[in-house]
C-alpha cells in the first residue's frame, strides 16, 4: 500500500471518529479501559493497528474484543488478541498507546511510522474478527473498529455479542484449523455431541460436547447434584449459558439468574467481581442454604463460586479455590496414567489467599508461582510448565497443556494399560473442555461442576479442602495513581517515598498480616489488599493501609473509598 493510501485513515479520522479528548489513555491491564464516551477514536485507530498486526504476522487473524469487562456500564473497552488467541504481545502496548494518543492531524503520519517500526508489508492481506460484549455503547464502538480495519483495506467479520472467550477461541481456530472451527455454534454436528475431529467442532461442541461425553463416564453419586444457580452478571455469559441449557440433557441443570432483564444492570450489585470484592451475594438470586451458586462477570471470563449457610453467612469459593480444585484432580488423573514425567505447575498473582499458597505446596506439593496482575502475565508464566494452572483470585484464569502433554496422554490413551487409558481418557475431555486460549467462565463452570461430581463432593465439601484467611480489598482514589510504583509481583512499593515502610509497620501489627497495593490497570483506583487472622483484623489493616495510600499518595476527596 503506497504511503499516499494512507489519507484515508485520516479522513475517516476526521469525518466519523475524530478525537475529541485530551486525556491521555494508556492500554493497561486489559487493553483500553475508560468511559465509552472517551473510546470512539481510540477503537477506531485499534482497528488500524490490528490490520497492521495481522500484516506482520503474516495475514493470520488478529481479534478486537469491545467490552469494559467487570467495569460498571458507562465504561467500556477494547483489547487485542494475537493469533494464537492470547493477549497482544507486550511490546506492542507501547505502540498502541502511541497510537491512541494522536492527534487527528498527526495520525498519518504516526500510523506510517508504525508500519515502518514494525516492518508490516502492506501489500498482504489482513484478517480482524471483533466481538462486542452487551453494553449499548458497543455496537457503535465495534463499528469504529470497521472503520479502522476499512481504512488499511483489512477484512472485517463480525460476531456480533459474545463472551471476549468465545472471540479468543474463534480467533486461535481461525489460524489453527486442528483447534476448532471459528463459529459459536459448529459446522458440522448437531447439538453439541463430541463427535468429528477437534478440528470441526463449534465452542458450544468443543465445551459442551466434551462435558456430556465425561459426564458418560462419571455417573452422579456421593454428595453431588446436579442443580447449579448462576449469576450472569446482566451481561452476556449467562446469555450463552441460556443457550447452552437447552443441550444439557439433565447432566446439569442451570438455574440461571441476573440475564440482563427486569431492568437489571451490567455488573451492578451483581456479577464475580461484586461478589468476591464485597464478599457478598448478588442481587437477585434465591436460593437455599448450601445450593452452589457460580457467579460470572459481563463478559465471561471470570468465575467465582459461593453458598450461604443456616446463618446466611457467605462462603466464597474464588479463584484459588477453583485453581486448587482443579489442579488436584489433574494430578491425580496424571498418577493414575503414571504419567510421571509431566510436570505440573500453578500460577497466581499477589492477591492469592495465603491459605491457598500454603495448601498447593504443602499439601497438593505443587510448584506454585507468583506473578503481576494481568492473564497476560500468568498465562505466560503457566507455559513454562508441561501443564500450567493459572487463575488470579478473582476467577479469572485456564489451564494450559503443552504439545509434550497432550502426546503423552494421547498415547496413554491407546497404549496404556486399561486403569491408566481410562484416566488417560478422562484426562483427553477434560483438556478438550478447557479453553485454553484464555480465561473462560463457561469453561471452567464445566470443569469444576466435573471435577465435583467425579469426586461425589458437595459445595462444602470443596471449601473444606482449607481455609482462607480473612481478607479485604478496597479503593481509593488519588490525583495520579501511576505514582504508586511496585515490584516483586507487586508485592512491594517502591513509590511513593515512605508508603511501603509504612505498611510493613501496620503489617508487623496482625497476626498473618500481609498488604500490598498497586495501581489499577482497569479503573482510575489504587487497590488495596489487606489479610489477617480474623476478618476485623483484615478489615481494619485494609482500611490503615487505605489511609496511608490516601496520605502519602495524594488522596482526592476527604477519605479514602470503602
Ligand atoms: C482484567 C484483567 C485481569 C485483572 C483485572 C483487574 O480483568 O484481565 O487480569 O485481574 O482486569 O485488573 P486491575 O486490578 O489492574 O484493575 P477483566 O475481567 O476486567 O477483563
Amino acid at each position: 500500500m503506497p504511503p499516499s493510501s494512507l489519507r484515508v485513515v485520516y479522513a475517516f479520522a476526521r469525518e466519523m471518529h475524530p478525537k475529541t479528548t485530551d486525556v491521555f489513555i494508556e492500554y493497561g491491564t486489559a487493553g483500553f479501559r475508560t468511559k465509552a464516551s472517551l473510546l470512539e477514536h481510540v477503537v477506531y485507530r485499534m482497528g488500524l493497528l490490528a490490520v497492521i498486526r495481522s500484516r506482520v504476522k503474516n495475514g493470520r487473524t488478529i481479534g478486537m474484543m469491545i467490552t469494559a469487562s467487570h467495569n460498571l456500564e458507562p465504561d467500556n473497552g477494547v483489547k487485542l488478541i494475537d493469533p494464537e488467541g492470547e493477549m497482544l504481545e507486550q511490546s506492542w502496548e507501547e505502540i498502541a498507546t502511541r497510537l491512541a494518543n494522536v492527534s487527528d492531524n498527526d495520525l498519518e503520519a504516526t500510523t506510517a511510522e508504525v508500519i515502518k517500526q514494525v516492518n508490516a508489508d502492506m501489500g498482504l492481506k489482513a484478517s480482524v474478527f471483533i466481538g462486542m460484549d452487551t453494553r449499548y455503547t458497543s455496537p457503535r464502538l465495534a463499528a469504529a473498529a470497521v472503520h479502522g480495519v476499512m481504512a488499511l483495506k483489512g477484512t472485517a467479520k463480525e460476531f456480533g455479542i459474545v463472551t471476549t472467550p468465545i472471540l479468543h477461541y474463534c480467533v486461535r481456530c481461525r489460524n489453527d484449523n486442528t483447534y476448532g472451527t471459528p463459529t459459536e455454534e459448529g459446522r458440522k454436528y448437531g447439538p453439541y455431541s463430541l463427535v468429528g475431529t477437534p478440528g470441526e467442532r463449534g465452542y458450544y461442541e468443543k465445551i459442551v460436547g466434551a462435558f456430556k461425553n465425561i459426564r458418560g463416564k462419571l455417573p452422579v453419586h456421593g454428595s453431588y447434584n446436579t442443580t447449579l444457580y448462576v449469576d450472569g452478571a446482566n451481561g452476556v455469559g449467562g446469555k450463552k449459558l441460556n443457550i447452552i441449557k437447552k443441550s444439557l440433557d439433565g447432566e446439569l441443570d442451570l438455574v440461571l439468574y441476573n440475564l440482563g432483564g427486569n431492568g437489571g444492570k451490567l455488573n451492578l450489585n451483581c456479577g464475580a467481581d461484586f461478589v468476591k470484592v464485597s464478599q457478598t451475594p448478588p442481587v437477585g438470586v434465591e436460593h437455599a442454604p448450601f445450593q452452589r451458586v457460580a457467579s460470572l462477570d459481563g463478559d465471561g471470563d471470570r468465575l467465582v463460586y459461593y453458598y450461604l449457610d443456616n446463618n446466611n453467612k457467605m462462603h466464597l469459593l474464588d479463584g484459588d479455590k477453583i485453581a486448587t480444585l482443579l489442579a488436584s484432580y489433574v494430578t491425580e488423573l496424571l498418577k493414575a496414567c503414571e504419567a510421571t514425567d509431566l510436570k505440573l505447575g500453578l500460577v497466581q498473582t499477589a492477591y492469592a489467599n495465603g491459605a491457598s499458597t500454603k495448601y498447593i505446596t504443602e499439601d497438593l506439593k505443587v510448584p506454585v508461582s507468583c506473578v503481576k496482575t494481568g492473564v497476560k502475565h500468568l498465562h505466560h508464566a503457566a507455559q513454562s510448565y508441561d501443564i500450567g494452572v493459572y487463575f488470579e483470585a478473582n476467577g479469572h484464569g485456564t489451564v494450559l497443556y503443552s504439545d509434550k502433554a497432550k502426546t503423552t496422554i494421547r498415547r496413554i490413551a491407546q497404549e496404556g494399560e486399561p486403569e491408566q487409558r481410562k484416566a488417560a481418557q478422562l484426562l483427553l475431555n477434560f483438556i478438550d473442555m478447557t479453553n485454553e486460549t484464555v480465561g473462560d467462565a463457561i469453561s471452567d463452570l464445566f470443569l469444576v461442576e466435573t471435577v465435583l461430581c467425579a469426586r461425589g463432593q458437595n459445595v462444602k465439601d470443596w471449601m473444606e479442602a482449607y481455609t482462607d484467611l480473612p481478607c479485604r480489598q478496597l479503593k481509593v482514589t488519588v490525583q495520579d495513581r501511576n505514582a504508586i510504583s511496585t515490584a516483586d509481583a507487586e508485592r512491594r512499593c517502591t513509590a511513593p517515598e515512605g508508603l511501603q515502610s509504612r505498611i510493613d509497620e501496620l503489617v508487623a501489627t496482625y497476626k498473618s498480616g500481609r498488604s500490598f497495593v498497586r495501581p489499577s490497570g482497569t479503573e482510575d483506583v489504587v487497590r488495596v489488599y489487606a489479610e489477617a487472622d480474623t476478618q476485623e483484623n483484615a478489615d481494619k489493616l485494609a482500611a490503615e493501609v487505605s489511609q496511608a495510600v490516601f496520605d502519602l499518595a495524594g488522596g482526592v476527596g476527604d477519605r479514602p473509598l470503602a
